[in-house]
């Protein structure tokens, strides 16, 4: 059994959806738990006033039983209370009466750095809106919900992952600055994730490295444009002799340059990732585009935006790392039931005598 993750939902529709298959029986979900993570998203310095209007919750349609996951699919919802100020606009069937509310008119001013321009070409769209919906990081939402359900498999485990904003005071300063002048700033997060044993991952294969997959799950969140493992880039110019962590006679490193992995394979250490968020495209004083309705040269569109988003950026790598490791923990201790689950982790970490 693989844990899978399918996900759907525009920002402005009416909910964001996840559908989460490959979970083991008996696993105990928090609803607290889950919504807190719902909240931390929605928190950080820099948003934008739409995160007033919204307050995420996750309601679970399906898969569970009195807190307990069945083994079977769970269904995850996070509705979207913005969608009140979008029912024609956004209206999934052709709308009925007069237009009203946001999102009536076309959108046709593409924004430099969203999906806008290479949205509307590739899917032949006329309305930069089409595009623009799905592409918004409003979808993270169910992601960091789905990502909490995976942090509950690893605490069965010993495994916690934390996000945070890197030099978070530094980045408010820059915020308070970008905001004056009607401008957007990104920013670094940087994730960890403890009790990681050794051997998750595979150097079998390029889509079995626990590095590929960690780097590609949050490559896929939207604005990171950089991911580092460990050391990352500054290990690029080091001597060998002092890039590698090692090896002490009970088998722990005595440093941590690798961020914890090794040959795409963890090796015990702390797990230790950054992603590099781009400064948020949406600008207040908009850069050069293109009308497309005209041909003629116009500015990008400007509506209402975040500042930054690099703190819920934090809980967002947080979901993805902590769902990569779930991924890779079923994938090597198997399990229809979480107790078979356990069991094997045990039986393995007793093979190898870890922790040491
Ligand atoms: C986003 C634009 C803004 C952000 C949104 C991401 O939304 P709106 O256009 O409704 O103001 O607030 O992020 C969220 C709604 C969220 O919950 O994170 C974008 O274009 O990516």
């Amino acid at each position: 059994m693989t844990l899978r993750l399918a996900a759907a939902g525009e920002s402005h529709g009416p909910a964001l959806v996840a559908i989460v298959t490959g979970l083991p029986a008996g696993l105990e979900l928090d609803r607290a738990a889950i919504d807190t993570d719902l909240r931390r998203r929605q928190e950080g310095y820099g948003r934008s006033p739409r995160q007033q209007i919204e307050q995420d919750a996750a309601e679970v349609l399906a898969g569970l039983r009195h807190g307990r996951t069945l083994g079977t699919p769970l269904a995850l919802v996070v509705w979207n209370r913005d969608h009140r100020n979008w029912t024609w606009g956004m209206a999934p069937w052709p709308p009925e009466g007069e237009p009203s509310g946001k999102g009536t008119k076309p959108v046709t001013l593409p924004r430099p750095g969203h999906a806008d321009l290479a949205g509307v070409q590739k899917f032949d769209h006329d309305d930069v809106r089409n595009a623009l919906e799905r592409a918004s990081a409003r979808h993270t939402a169910v992601h960091v919900a789905a990502g909490a359900v995976a942090k509950a498999l690893l605490a069965q485990i010993g495994i916690s992952v934390r996000g945070a904003a890197v030099d978070e005071e530094g980045l408010r300063a820059r915020i308070d600055e970008a905001r004056k002048e009607r401008d957007t700033v990104g920013g670094v997060v940087e994730v960890r994730a403890t009790g990681v044993p050794p051997g998750l991952g595979s150097y079998a294969t390029k889509e079995d490295r626990l590095d590929a997959r960690l780097a590609a799950a949050l490559m896929g969140i939207q604005a990171v444009k950089g991911v580092e493992i460990g050391d990352g880039f500054a290990l690029a110019v080091l001597r060998g002799s002092e890039a590698h962590d090692e090896i002490d006679t009970s088998r722990r490193r005595t440093s941590n340059r690798a961020g914890g992995i090794e040959a795409g394979v963890s090796n015990g250490e702390e797990i230790v990732v950054r992603a590099a968020m781009k400064p948020l495209p949406t600008l207040m004083k908009p850069l050069r585009s293109v009308d497309l309705a005209t041909g003629e040269e116009a500015k990008a569109l400007v509506e209402r935006s975040d500042v930054a988003a690099v703190e819920a950026l934090a809980v967002v790598a947080e979901a993805a790392v902590a769902w990569e490791l779930a991924v890779l923990a079923i994938d090597k201790f198997g399990g229809d039931a979480v107790g078979d689950l356990v069991a094997a982790h045990r039986a393995y970490c007793e093979r190898i005598q870890w922790p040491r």
